[in-house]
């Protein structure tokens, strides 16, 4: 049976991705709310596919509990932020799921750990607290390392389909747990050491947050001489060796705008292009209102209560606002001492920031330009709808004339 801590955007459909497998599955949340939703019938994140996967979970038997199992196999699937000041790793939640599984579990289990880790945090926290717990790792206990890399929109077919990296100390262990992976996982299993696979996840992530933030910096170059950057992107992107990212309003989420960080903290001398990448990405939101107020004045527009901004998620098509562009940008606004700007989600039913609509006819109605912050599908479905208004597209969503750009 396996364990599963932590059902949240990886841990819960990780769970539920074995249990529809044939595997036996208890999913553990200290969240008594989201297992209490996860017994009634209801998943808890919209997420193309996952009601589906959560059915047929339940028709195999997985369960959900606030309590940790007597098992022989643990996934951790926690999250790891970092500090704003050191910028270094946050692993208290992965220390405190591990020192809850400390508690309950055999001699011969192994623990997993699938939260995103800075290349060293195992050394540093995990395996100290097993110790400390009487285990010796590799004979009591075994230590595995197997981050995720699932993307949000598309995780259901990604957990299946993408490759996955395993890192243990022994590859005896690395291949158990890769047999158990194999249960659902298409792609290729690699095993290598834990080290390396800490490393690996977090260098993917900056990667993507380093080519995007190249990207934004030539839109930024772009604006400043009246250059297209979608058309010059396109155009280098035909070269057979050059593949660059779209620019955008800012970087969101938990892993692209966190993960590179844990590398500035841990090497801060050796991080200058990473560095200066999440700098320019942080930029982005407070680009977007300069933008905003230079539009308002070519327009002789004076009323920035008719400026409302579309999309509050972090990307395009999810349910997740965590660290997303618009709440940044809403942050900068108050540096500015104005009243917020009117926001619209389709996505997000909850009020989480003031003068936020929940009906987008409503939304247009009151406002004169529109920002487009996120690329939902429903905007794009209606797109008719905005072409009287001034429109601010930093997602590149429309493709009429008269539209302004980052
Ligand atoms: N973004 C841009 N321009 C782009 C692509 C993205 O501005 O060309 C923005 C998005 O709008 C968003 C942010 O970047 O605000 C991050 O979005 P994303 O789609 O790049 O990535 P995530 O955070 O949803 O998922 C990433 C993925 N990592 C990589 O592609 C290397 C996913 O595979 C990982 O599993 C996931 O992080 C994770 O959990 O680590």
């Amino acid at each position: 049976m396996i364990n599963v801590i932590g059902l949240g955007y990886i841990g819960l459909p990780t769970a539920l991705m074995f249990a529809s497998h044939g595997v036996e599955v208890v999913g553990t949340d200290y969240s008594k709310e989201i297992v209490d939703k996860l017994k009634g019938g209801h998943t808890t994140f919209d997420e193309k596919g996952l009601d589906e996967l959560y059915e047929k979970a339940v028709k195999s038997g997985i369960k959900f509990s606030t309590e940790y199992q007597k098992t022989d196999i643990y996934i951790i699937a926690v999250a790891t932020p970092y500090d704003k000041f050191s910028k270094k790793i946050d692993a208290g939640y992965v220390c405190a799921a591990l020192k809850n599984v400390m508690e309950v579990c055999p001699k011969g289990a192994t623990v997993v750990i699938e939260s995103t880790v800075s290349p060293g945090t195992i050394d540093r926290y995990v395996r100290p607290i097993i110790e400390e717990n009487g285990f010796t790792i590799g004979t009591d206990i075994n230590l595995v390392h197997a981050p995720e890399r699932i993307i949000p929109g598309n995780m259901v077919y990604e957990l299946e389909h993408n490759s996955r990296t395993i890192g243990a100390d022994d590859v005896k262990i690395g291949e158990k747990i890769k047999a158990a992976y194999s249960s659902f996982c298409k792609g290729d299993i690699v095993i290598t050491d834990i080290k390396t696979a800490e490393m690996t996840k977090v260098v993917e992530n900056t990667f993507r947050a380093v080519n995007i933030a190249f990207a934004n910096e030539l839109a930024k170059i772009c604006r400043q001489d009246n250059m297209d950057v979608y058309e010059i992107v396109k155009i280098c992107n035909m070269h057979p060796r050059v593949n660059i990212l779209n620019p955008g309003p800012g970087v969101g989420g938990h892993c692209i705008s966190v993960d590179p960080w844990f590398l500035v903290g841990d090497y801060p001398s050796l991080t200058k292009v990473i560095w200066e990448s999440m700098k320019v990405n942080d930029s982005m939101p407070e680009f977007v209102l300069e933008r905003i107020y230079s539009i308002m004045k070519e327009k002789g527009m004076e009323d920035i209560s008719r400026v409302g901004l579309y999309g509050l998620t972090y990307k395009e098509n999810v349910d997740d606002y965590r660290e997303s562009p618009t709440l940044q940008l809403l942050e900068c606004q108050k540096k500015h001492l104005a009243s917020p700007l009117k926001v619209y989600d389709p996505y997000i039913t909850n009020n989480i920031v003031e003068n936020q609509y929940h009906d987008f006819d409503m939304f247009l109605d009151d406002i004169d330009l529109i920002v487009i912050m996120v690329g939902h599908n429903q905007i794009k479905d209606n797109i008719d709808k905005i072409k009287n208004k001034i429109i601010l597209d930093t997602r590149k969503v429309c493709d009429f004339d008269g539209v302004y750009t980052l």
